[in-house]
């Protein structure tokens, strides 16, 4: 099939789906063409049956608010007329499935959209009132609808009062690609072998809860010495900086800024930390649980459908950071546990998560909304 993939390019979970599964689908035979506005961060160098298309947005002094949607919709045209898409997958409902919707309209018809939801769509933005209709429009009027998880799936049905088929699609990890590997080297470049090393992966927005990260590191250290890698980069991180200082464990808080490859850090850890206020999956808590590192996280959305509470890791409510302390001192003082909690992690991952398994679940919907 010839299919267009139109996603965030940057550092973002749907915008990794996105690529990882276009990257995938290349690797069937498929022909993936991705429609952004800049290169997807984790598509590198040239790969066969893959094209990108850039959408180009003029700025003229009339336009306060370039308007992209309108472009992204006129760029998707284009593309079908010169390649002949078979569909477009549209990640990420605002404004990705809109332009899809108005795509469609513009070709009579001639375009099968799939939309796949991914949480802060439906849980932030497309619950701000101001795009609650457009939402609920364009999800309703897309050939396929996936959610990342069973909890966004149904909260997007009660939250847009829905009477749509929305198939539960979960996230995927290539679990060849993401496997712990020995980087004594760097170990030690951050801790002495009798410290742990803890680690949170995120764009540091205020839902992922940086500050109770730090926190829960905090309390962990004063029991078990350890040091804490910061992977990414946004608007909580002077905040998680300060609150570092202030908590006296700065020089143990190592800011990595965006990471292209998360696979020799994730190596090293021992523990990984992911305290969100929401969360539809956390992919980044799948990496991690392949690379065979346990996770304490909140036990909100889609969490408790990727890690299993007690096997791979510890569950705990939203902001209880004391509990969370006493987690992940549970798990980095004892090697027993530890080491039965990475081994069950990494095989939840290919036993759940594997991404034959769930490409395979993307294909089949492609062929029921294109018939083909
Ligand atoms: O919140 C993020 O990290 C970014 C956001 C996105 O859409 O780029 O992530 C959402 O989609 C990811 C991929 O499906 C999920 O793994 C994340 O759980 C989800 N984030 C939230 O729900 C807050």
């Amino acid at each position: 099939m010839k299919i267009g993939m139109v996603c965030y390019p940057t550092y973002g979970g749907s915008g990794v789906v996105a690529t990882e599964l276009g990257v995938h689908l290349a690797r069937c035979g498929h022909e993936v063409h991705f429609i952004s506005y800049d290169r997807p961060f984790r598509l590198n160098g040239f790969q066969e049956n893959i094209f990108l298309h850039e959408v180009e947005i003029s700025e003229y002094p009339l336009f306060k608010f370039p308007p992209y949607s309108i472009a992204l919709a006129s760029q998707m045209v284009e593309v079908v007329n010169k390649v002949g898409l078979d569909l477009v997958h549209a990640h990420y409902a605002i404004p990705h499935a809109v332009s899809a919707y108005l795509a469609k309209q513009m070709l009579r018809g001639r375009l099968p959209v799939i939309t796949t939801l991914h949480g802060t769509d439906i849980t932030l933005v497309g619950n701000d009132s101001q795009f609650t209709h457009i939402t609920k429009f364009c999800i309703e009027e897309s050939d396929g609808v996936t959610a990342v998880s069973e909890s966004l799936r149904a909260e997007t049905l009660e939250t847009f009062a829905l009477d749509k088929e929305i198939t539960t699609v979960y996230n995927f990890i290539d679990p060849e690609e993401y496997r712990r590997v020995d980087n004594p080297d760097m170990r030690r470049y951050f801790a002495r072998p009798e410290e742990k090393v803890i680690i949170h992966i995120s764009n540091f927005r205020p839902v992922k809860r940086i500050r109770d990260v730090v926190r829960i590191f905090a309390g962990i250290n004063e029991e078990l010495p350890s040091h804490l890698l910061l992977v990414g980069d946004g608007p909580e991180r002077s905040a998680a900086l300060h609150l570092a200082e202030k908590l006296g464990v700065a020089q143990r808080v190592h800011f990595l800024g965006k990471q292209e490859c998360v696979v020799q850090l994730l190596s090293i850890a021992d523990l990984f930390l992911l305290p969100s206020e929401k969360e539809s999956f956390g992919l980044a808590a799948l990496e991690a649980m392949a690379c065979g590192v346990p996770v304490v996280a909140t036990d909100i959305g889609g969490i408790p459908e990727v890690i299993s509470h007690g096997e791979c890791g510890y569950l705990a409510p939203l902001g209880d950071v004391a509990q969370m302390v006493r987690q992940g001192l549970d798990i980095l003082i004892n090697p027993e546990l530890h080491g039965k909690m990475a081994s069950l992690a990494r095989r939840r991952t290919t036993e759940k998560f594997h991404v034959e398994k769930i490409v395979g679940q993307y294909e089949e919907i492609y062929r029921k909304v294109t018939g083909k």
